[in-house]
């Protein structure tokens, strides 16, 4: 429990449901209205669309007005520095790949984070969140010590500790050079497991892990955007997060969820150590 944070993680967790649902409407709408691209970032295939944008306003302006002390950090550049305890990390539309193809596997993913200098790689930990599919209607949420809820009811990981059949989750990045690492990772991986899915979005990748859809969740180079809340809905759901190794806070440059023998197991071949 973070002792300076002036509400009930519980609270915090209503306000980010309620933001995110309210923002997986507002871009369902414009994605059926039809999404062009607006830029691109890292590369040309890193793309953002004015839906992107008008989502992210709508988030923090939400958070504003319910919190206006808070800090917020959002992927399409929001940077507001708090004078509570909390800085909210919201990604307006993870898997905006999906999203701009109509790929039903896109999410509004919105975590209340506190400062934390060992738990995660950006020096932050969430102590609520929500991520919305507003495709399925599935609204993931969790708050410190409350479990995870899927529609609200409980969901857990699935335990499962065998590689050879455990169904694994990973994505890739938008540069050609990380691409062909990543390949190399997934090509030493895809022998020895069931499966893997690259589903598109890192943040529903981590509540698949939580809901027991995947057995584990792995990925290199994520943003604090794309994890933040997803990794607490893991975390709270039963499943360990872990890092490069051992004594590496997870984030980037890797990230690996699921039960922690499995993911150590995952990750020895992932790095071919
Ligand atoms: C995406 C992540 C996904 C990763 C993609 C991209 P975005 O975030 O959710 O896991 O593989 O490369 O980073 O860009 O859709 O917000």
């Amino acid at each position: 429990m973070h002792h300076d944070v002036d509400a009930a993680p519980r609270t915090l967790a209503r306000l980010a449901a309620d933001i995110a649902v309210q923002t997986g409407e507002l871009i369902a709408t414009l994605r059926d209205r039809g999404v062009t691209v607006a830029a691109s970032k890292s590369s040309a295939v890193d793309i953002v669309t004015e839906a992107d944008r008008e989502a992210e306003r709508l988030i923090v302006s939400a958070l504003r007005a319910a919190r206006p002390a808070d800090g917020v950090l959002g992927e399409e550049g929001t940077g507001i520095a708090g004078t509570s305890a909390v800085t909210w990390v919201v990604d307006p539309i993870d898997g905006t790949v999906n999203y701009l193809y109509g790929i039903p596997a896109f999410a509004v993913s919105i975590a209340a984070t506190v400062r934390d200098a060992h738990a995660f790689a950006d020096g932050r930990r969430a102590v609520a969140g929500a991520v919305f599919n507003p495709r399925t209607g599935e609204l993931f949420e969790a708050w410190e010590g409350g479990g995870s809820r899927l529609n609200g009811s409980p969901i857990s990981a699935s335990g499962k500790t065998e590689l050879a059949t455990a169904l694994v989750g990973t994505g890739f990045g938008y540069t050609a050079e990380r691409r062909a690492e990543q390949a190399e990772m997934a090509s030493r991986l895809l022998p020895l497991a069931r499966d893997i899915r690259r589903i598109g979005s890192a943040a529903l990748d981590l509540c698949n892990v939580a809901a027991g859809r995947l057995d584990a969740y792995y990925e290199m180079g994520l943003n604090p955007w794309d994890y933040a809340a997803g990794v607490l809905i893991a975390r709270e759901a039963g499943a360990a997060l872990l890092g490069r190794d051992d004594s590496t806070p997870p984030g980037e440059p890797f990230l690996f969820a699921g039960d922690a023998g499995l993911v150590r197991e995952l990750r020895a071949v992932v790095l071919g150590g």
